[in-house]
């Protein structure tokens, strides 16, 4: 019998694509005369994907099956370990592009002539979720750089938050450990508001400072590309005659700082669990590219001795108005990855890939990431030959004597693969001028009997969390006391939340009482006993709070807009060419995605339909609503919700046309504040401007008022 009929497959009209059925009714698409074949890895070409072989046509399967076997073999080994912490992520490339030469304080090569561009790989990320984890945990945000320098990669490996939990890397694997989800089982995921937690922060005063900054709304940013980024530890630039300076590395977003409220955060996790990649992914490839500065705090090993604090302990950072952020260049990111595994999901950081005129300091963090960082690329790429891989390759000429081991693919061609030797080529050799010169650094107290001991100048705990607590503004000291309550709020050892608060009295006084308020506590604890007493007076630092460095403008933002059949066209038009002049993004929601006619007749495609686009996936909100469109949005709860949203999370809410039943439905129509602003009454372009304030603040005090009194 043979090769019967299988080849003699109907073709049938599947909408607008012509496919040939097989005789169980299944589709098969085949390459055109000179297109693309199908193959397997070993480059056969394949006859058939849709069916195994087998012995009849309802029989078992057949083992020589080879197609079917690598296929399912390859799938079954796609996955490669996540990440132990920052598992979810998401990268980009561009450049670093510098403005002047630093050759007086650096030998670097990123730092050595004014426009020299360097290409950079970035990659955002949370920390404790797992790689499947939604984007706005409240979390600290991962901001590492791969800087591809014509001398080697250097790999600045920072966070959006310049302090960390803990002051020793010993103390990493029980940090996260009580950070993820919980052994027993298994959850919560991507989230600190639990025991384990709580429970080890209480008793680690150290973290105090950085519980304060993720408590924050630093901890949930409205986008990777309104955040800053901080290199967190303390290192070393070096220039070319040996001299040396301490650094703190900052990166500043152009569009400056915004962040959400925490009841939007929740809601932007069911409705868009990838909302902070899809905003990086758009603006680029909009070509909005984001853009960041890197800026220098340079200090010598004077102010180092004459800081208040230890520049070696992590959990401490360096006021801006002290020692003022000098910029040097820019980071653009330009270009979406060709391929998310390849690219976001291989590259592999490591603390210690660092440039001559670059240098570590003995920060005991930092000396300990530098040995975890290898380890862990080996573990989840599988092989030391992940140097390899074109993300991770330096673009610069790189020459080792080391070979073989799994997947090697960049392999000598020469009989030499040791040194010294007296072969021809032999080889490459080190070079005593250009090489890596470990500065010798002399500064402070480096030699003594071995031990495990804590510096003293790392006791004091509490004064700089109580500074940054008194940067914040109301607003922000209100979402800080929230957010502690929240989190603590989903603790069930009620010792754990006493114990929390007792160390918050070493904070600030007002916050530990109205956090005890907050979780119901029937009597205020007495404070911890700090290891060193804290200081009170240090002056508040504006550099700490977003809400004072806040846009200017409402570029890079976006509205959206919800309407009807019949909504006005001109105002519809007058929004769109307003909002592209000032660089933000608008989307129409409607209430089904095929769109709405319009007042001249036009149709106009949706964006979103209702029920997709809540309000809390935008900055600010129209409503464009005809009468005919009012009374089917107010019953509408979707649309309800996109109002009622909007005005909790004291968004500007722009209306025009019929908009007064949907107000009424959701309850609003007493509560209108200036934030409501009519576009019968004013331009788009007036709107967008007053959007650039990113909220009505006022309102959160009215709302809390209301809420006190019951009304
Ligand atoms: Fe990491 N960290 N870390 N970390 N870290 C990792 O390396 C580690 C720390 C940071 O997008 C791991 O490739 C130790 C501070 C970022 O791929 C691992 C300690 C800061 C990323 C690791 C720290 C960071 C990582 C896991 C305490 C801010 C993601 C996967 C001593 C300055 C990089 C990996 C990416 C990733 C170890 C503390 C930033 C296990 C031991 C402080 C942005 O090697």
């Amino acid at each position: 019998m043979g090769n019967s009929n299988e080849n003699e497959r109907p073709e049938v009209e599947y909408g607008d694509q012509r496919v040939e059925r097989g005789q169980g009714g299944e589709t098969h698409q085949v390459a055109a005369d000179g297109g693309q074949r199908l193959t397997t890895q070993q480059g056969t070409v394949v006859s058939d994907d849709q069916n195994t072989l087998r012995a009849g046509e309802r029989g078992p399967s057949a083992l020589e099956d080879f197609h079917f076997r690598e296929k399912i073999f390859h799938f079954d080994h796609e996955r490669i370990p996540e990440r132990v912490v920052h598992a979810r992520g998401f990268g980009a490339h561009g450049y670093f592009e510098n403005y002047e030469p630093l050759t007086d304080i650096s030998r670097a090569d990123v730092f050595s002539e004014a426009g020299l561009r360097t290409p950079v790989f970035v990659r955002f990320s949370t920390v404790a979720g797992n790689k499947g984890s939604p984007d706005l945990a409240r979390d600290v945000r991962g901001f590492a750089t791969k800087f591809y320098t014509r001398e080697g990669n250097w790999d600045l490996v920072g966070n959006n938050i310049p302090v960390f939990f803990i002051q020793d890397a010993i103390k990493f694997p029980d940090i996260i450990h009580a950070a993820k989800q919980e052994p027993d089982r298994g959850f919560p995921q991507a989230q600190t508001a639990h025991d384990n937690f709580w429970d080890f922060v209480s008793l680690m005063p150290e973290s105090t400072h950085m519980l304060m900054w993720i408590m924050s709304d630093r901890a949930i940013p409205r986008s990777f590309r309104f955040m800053e980024g901080f290199g967190v530890h303390t290192f070393r630039l070096v220039n070319a005659e040996g001299r040396s300076m301490f650094v703190k590395f900052h990166w500043k977003p152009r569009l400056r700082l915004q962040s959400v409220v925490w009841n939007e955060a929740m809601k932007i996790n069911g409705a868009d669990p990838d909302f902070h990649r899809r905003d990086l992914w758009d603006a680029i490839t909009k070509g909005e590219f984001p853009e960041w500065e890197l800026g220098l705090q340079l200090f010598d090993d004077e102010f180092a001795d004459r800081f208040a604090f230890d520049v070696l302990d992590p959990t401490k950072i360096i006021p801006e108005e002290q020692v003022p952020v000098r910029t040097v260049g820019r980071l653009v990111l330009d270009r979406v990855v060709d391929n998310f595994f390849a690219e976001t999901e291989q590259v592999a950081f490591c603390t210690q890939n660092i440039v001559p005129g670059i240098d570590f300091t003995n920060d005991p963090l930092l000396q300990g990431r530098n040995f975890s960082y290898l380890d862990t690329q080996l573990k989840r790429l599988g092989s030391p030959n992940f140097t390899h891989l074109p993300v991770n390759a330096p673009k610069c000429p790189f020459a080792t004597f080391q070979q073989d081991g799994h997947m090697a693919t960049v392999n000598p061609a020469t009989r030499a693969n040791y040194e010294p030797n007296s072969w021809d080529p032999p080889g490459p050799r080190e070079d005593p001028v250009a090489g890596f010169r470990t500065y010798a650094d002399g500064h402070g107290d480096q030699a003594g009997p071995k031990r495990r001991l804590r510096p003293e100048s790392f006791a004091d705990h509490y004064s700089q969390a109580r500074q940054f607590f008194i940067s914040q503004n109301d607003i922000e000291q209100q979402h800080i006391i929230d957010a502690f309550v929240f989190e603590l709020s989903k603790c069930d050892r009620p010792a754990i939340r006493t114990r929390m608060v007792a160390g918050l009295r070493n904070v600030d006084e007002d916050l530990a009482r109205s956090v005890a308020t907050g979780l119901g506590l029937p009597e205020l604890p007495g404070p911890l006993p700090p290891a060193r007493e804290p200081v009170r007076d240090l002056p508040a630092s504006p550099a700490l709070s977003i809400l004072a460095n806040g846009p200017d403008s409402f570029a890079g933002r976006k509205i959206g807009i919800l309407a009807t059949d019949g909504a006005d066209a001109a105002k519809l038009a007058d929004l769109r060419s307003a909002a592209g002049q000032e660089h933000a993004a608008v989307e129409v929601i409607a209430p089904a995605v095929g769109g709405i006619e319009v007042s001249d007749g036009n149709r106009v495609p949706a964006d979103q339909k209702i029920d997709g686009g809540p309000s809390v996936l935008y900055d600010s909100v129209v409503l464009l609503v005809s009468k005919q469109g009012a009374p089917r949005l107010a019953a509408n709860p979707a649309a309800r919700d996109f109002v009622t949203d909007a005005y909790a999370h004291c968004k500007f809410i722009g209306y025009a046309g019929d908009a007064a039943p949907l107000f009424e439905a959701a309850g609003l129509s007493s509560l209108m504040d200036d934030g409501f602003i009519s576009l019968d009454e004013r331009s788009a372009a007036d709107f967008i401007s007053r959007c650039a304030k990113l909220r009505f603040w006022p309102r959160q005090a009215s709302m809390a008022e209301m809420a006190s009194a019951g009304v």
